[in-house]
This record gives C-alpha cells, sequence and structure tokens, in this order.
C-alpha cells in the first residue's frame, strides 16, 4: 500500500483584526499537533491567512489589497514555512494571492502545495468564483468574489507529489462535477480543498438547512465518481457575525467519509489514506478508456 497519512486542518472563525502573524500561529499550533500524530501533509482551508473579506463591499482598492500577499512566503509567512520544513511536513494552503502579470496587477483565489522541505510544488488559481461583482445593499453580508477576484488561469492540474497524483481545487469548485472528472481523466489520486461556506445564501435561503448535506454530497460524490481521495476542510463558526458551515472530512474513492471534524473551531483531524484504495474502481466501473462515452459529452463544453 502506499498510504499518505493527511491532517485536515480546520479553522475556526479569523477575526477582521486579526493579524497575519496571531493567524501564522494558530496554523503553527495545528502543524505541531500534526506532527505528534504522525501526519506527513496538513491540509488548510481556502483564504486561511485573512477573514473571508469577500463579505464586504469596499470600495477602496487599497484596502482590498491588504487582504492580499504579494509573495509567498512573505515576510510574515515565512515561519509558517519555516516550521513545516523543520518538522518535515507538507502542507496545502489557501490565500488570496496579488501578482503582476502580462503586465498587469492579477488577483486570484489561489491554493498551494508544499513540499516537506519548503518549497512550493503545486498551485492552483479558483476557477468557479461563486457571488456577485456589484455592491447589493439588501444582503445581510455580501459575497464579493466576482468582484475581487479573477477566474484562475492554470486549471485544473496534477502534481506528482508525496508518493501519488494530487490536484487542487477551491470551495465553490467542490459543487461542480466538471472539477473532479478534468482532474480524475489525469488519474488524480487526491484531490485537496478547503472552503468558506456561509450557513446563509441570501438569494436562496431555502437551502439554508442543507448545507453540510450538499457539503458533503458533492465530495463523496467527487470522490467517488473519480476513485479519488478527497480531503475538504472547513473556516467556520461564527465570523464576524456570519455563521460558516464546518463539515471538514477526509472521503475515501469509496465516497465514504473516514474522518470528520467534531466541531466549529480549530481542530486537526487525521486518516492514513491508501493512496491505491482507488485502484479497483479505476479498472471496473470508472475504467474511462473502457466505459466513458465522451462522443455523448460535447455539450459539457460548448460555451
Ligand atoms: N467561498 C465559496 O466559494 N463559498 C461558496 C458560497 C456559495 S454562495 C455564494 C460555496 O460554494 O461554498
Amino acid at each position: 500500500a502506499r498510504c499518505l497519512t493527511i491532517g485536515a486542518a480546520q479553522l475556526g472563525p479569523i477575526a477582521r483584526d486579526e493579524s497575519r502573524p496571531q493567524v501564522v500561529e494558530r496554523l503553527i499550533a495545528l502543524l505541531h499537533q500534526a506532527k505528534a500524530q504522525g501526519c506527513e501533509l496538513v491540509v488548510f482551508p481556502e483564504l486561511a491567512l485573512t477573514t473571508f473579506f469577500p463579505r464586504w463591499y469596499v470600495e477602496d482598492q487599497g484596502d482590498v489589497d491588504a487582504w492580499f500577499e504579494r509573495e509567498m512566503p512573505g515576510p510574515q509567512t515565512r515561519r509558517l514555512f519555516d516550521t513545516a520544513a523543520k518538522l518535515g511536513l507538507g502542507f496545502s494552503i489557501g490565500y488570496a494571492e496579488l501578482v503582476e502579470e502580462k503586465g498587469r496587477t492579477r488577483r486570484f483565489n489561489t491554493a498551494i502545495l508544499v513540499d516537506p522541505q519548503g518549497n512550493i510544488v503545486g498551485k492552483y488559481r479558483k476557477i468557479h468564483l461563486p457571488g456577485h461583482d456589484q455592491h447589493e445593499p439588501w444582503r445581510q453580508f455580501q459575497h464579493l468574489e466576482k468582484r475581487y477576484l479573477e477566474t484562475g488561469n492554470l486549471g485544473f492540474r496534477t502534481f506528482d507529489v508525496f508518493g501519488g497524483r494530487l490536484g487542487m481545487c477551491i470551495c465553490n469548485d467542490r459543487r461542480w462535477p466538471e472539477t473532479y472528472r478534468v482532474m480524475g481523466l489525469q488519474g488524480v489520486e487526491m484531490v485537496l480543498l478547503g472552503y468558506n461556506t456561509p450557513v446563509h445564501n441570501p438569494p436562496a435561503p431555502e437551502h439554508d438547512a442543507l448545507g453540510l448535506h450538499h457539503n458533503r454530497l458533492v465530495m463523496q460524490a467527487g470522490a467517488y465518481q473519480n476513485a479519488t481521495w478527497v480531503v475538504g476542510v472547513a473556516k467556520c463558526g461564527n465570523e464576524e457575525g456570519v455563521p460558516m458551515i464546518a463539515g471538514t472530512q477526509i472521503i475515501a474513492p469509496s465516497g465514504e467519509t473516514l474522518a470528520q471534524a467534531a466541531t466549529e473551531g480549530d481542530e486537526l483531524i487525521t486518516y492514513r489514506c491508501d493512496l491505491d484504495l482507488g485502484r479497483s474502481y479505476r479498472s471496473s466501473v470508472f475504467d474511462f478508456a473502457r466505459h466513458r462515452e465522451p462522443q455523448h459529452y460535447s455539450l459539457i463544453t460548448a460555451t
């Protein structure tokens, strides 16, 4: 068996006035727990260095940019990288990324994968950006990802690291079957994903009671239908008056959740994942080469 011991590091709320060094201390505490529990790779959530800022309409772009990282690691995040490397732990983490690319300033909702030596070995920029791009004052809170962020431009890649083939996606991506399938077609064995999911969705409050159900449904389906592990990690709890779902879990290629968080705060859950578990699915019911019928799928990619 090719086993990889995963730590899914759920975060409780991050306050608006919490500084990067304060958050990094919380992440480091989880790294130490992960080391003590035999983990090799720790998965942190989406936008794990700041509060979930798209909930506010902010006019001044300079104020918005204060939530973004211009380098990774930067002066305030280097301690995270150094500690992980000292402990010999890999990690993935989500953050808001500001880059000069193609001659202009660009902003992405990004996740990176860092090896046990502290090298960035994988990067993903969120493709399915939910919410809206204009201020909608009728909402109790905003969801302005479409205003502050650009659609990711790196595709759904996979990375041969940690003894397996790993991929990443971010939050709303997990609701879309294409996300997993594009990685499944590359033979992905484990998908790492973090999320910030408010309990209340202002345009469709009738869904509010189903948040944890939908969270589990989409990740379990993505895992089973693509014979991959899925590690889903929440930032959750009541953040600045907005409750967000927990439900951090580690899902096997069978679609079964094998470990799950019990709280809505900082909490590490672990599982020793056998990366070969997907094989029997990939060679039987989901043998893509034998059973897919892509000639009937063209509508999926029509724009
Ligand atoms: N962060 C993120 O993508 N959250 C969304 C909220 C959807 S409602 C606008 C999610 O899909 O969980």
